[in-house]
């Protein structure tokens, strides 16, 4: 009889600061691109879902919105999204910004530093701080957590180095996914944020805070082009002069961006209309956060 191999697997909470490089650092994991990225703080407003399989082993990496003191209900049920990712982890891993190191970086390490897992630190964007200032950074947060590990998610640097620790220390436990599972996350949902991410990247200021995407339908036609209709939503009527641009130029350059990775996801030609929505404080209404799929966090 063969002696049957232990299998290694748990659910890794990846937290910390807006804007720290959280969800680069999980499609440099996966090696996909699962959570959108933008240089904008609060890009990421959900849990998104992340699995990287290996020989033996399964991690199910959680990224989640940055930590900020929420000033709308849409705030809220983003750092509820960190509560619940937390609620139920077999190891935290904590991201800082080397190159832009902060307090609340220490009171985030502080206020979980309660909760009873495995905690690993990616210290981030190695690439842009000298080694010196690496090392000093490195002993002041070794107290908090039981290795530290400088990467360059953008780079790639020590991304491979992270991941071989991470996948050392998963407790047993069963393969939760099949092995080329990626994420739970619906086409629907990454096609909204593959068209947020790209209104993020030009619109500036408040607006990008105010942004949100309804997919109105997706429909495959016979020739194999997908339809896709899609509702920018923004707060204010100033805000959509600006979303839709001088004849239409903003909006164009928003759908000719986020089409082409479209397309890669779905493997077909598509052809996308935007639509501009305003709706007033909507971040501070239910039904609004419901319908842009924030409640379900
Ligand atoms: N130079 C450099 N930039 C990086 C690195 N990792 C991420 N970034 C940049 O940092 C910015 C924020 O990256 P995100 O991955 O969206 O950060 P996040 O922590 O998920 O942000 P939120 O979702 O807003 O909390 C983007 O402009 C990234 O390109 C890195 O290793 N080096
Ligand atoms: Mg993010």
């Amino acid at each position: 009889m063969t002696e049957k191999k232990t299998f290694h697997s748990g659910f890794v909470t990846i937290i910390g600061r807006p804007n720290v490089g959280k969800s680069t650092l999980m499609n440099a994991m996966v090696g996909e691109k699962v959570a959108i990225i933008s240089p904008k703080a609060q890009t990421t407003r959900n849990r998104i879902m992340g699995v990287l399989t290996g020989q033996g082993w399964q991690a199910v990496f959680m990224d989640t919105p940055g930590i900020h003191k929420p000033r709308t209900a849409l705030g809220d049920t983003m750092m509820k999204a960190v509560d619940s990712a937390l609620e139920d982890t077999e190891m935290i891993l904590y991201v800082v910004d080397a190159s832009d190191f902060r307090e609340k970086d220490l009171e985030i390490l502080q206020k979980y530093a309660k909760v009873s897992c495995k905690k690993i630190l990616a210290l981030n964007k190695i690439d842009l701080v000298e080694k010196q200032n690496l090392l000093a950074l490195m002993e002041k947060l070794g107290a908090f957590v039981s290795d530290i590990v400088p990467v360059s998610a953008l780079g790639g640097d020590g991304v491979a180095v992270l991941r071989d620790l991470i996948a050392e220390n998963l407790p047993e436990g069963p393969q939760y996914f099949p092995d080329d599972y990626i994420t739970d996350r619906q086409e629907r949902f990454l096609i909204a944020e593959m068209i947020r991410e790209k209104a993020l990247m030009h619109l500036n200021q408040e607006i990008p805070h105010g942004i949100g995407v309804e997919i109105m339908g997706i429909k495959r036609a016979p020739s194999g082009v997908v339809h896709i209709d899609a509702t920018i939503y923004c707060e204010r009527d100033a805000h959509k002069n600006i979303i839709i641009g001088k004849h239409g130029a903003m909006i164009g350059r928003i759908g000719s961006q986020a089409r082409p990775d479209i397309e890669k996801m779905l493997d077909a030609r598509v052809n996308l209309k935007l639509w501009v929505k305003v709706v007033p404080d909507w971040r501070n209404r239910q039904s609004e956060l419901k319908t842009l799929g924030y409640l379900d966090n």
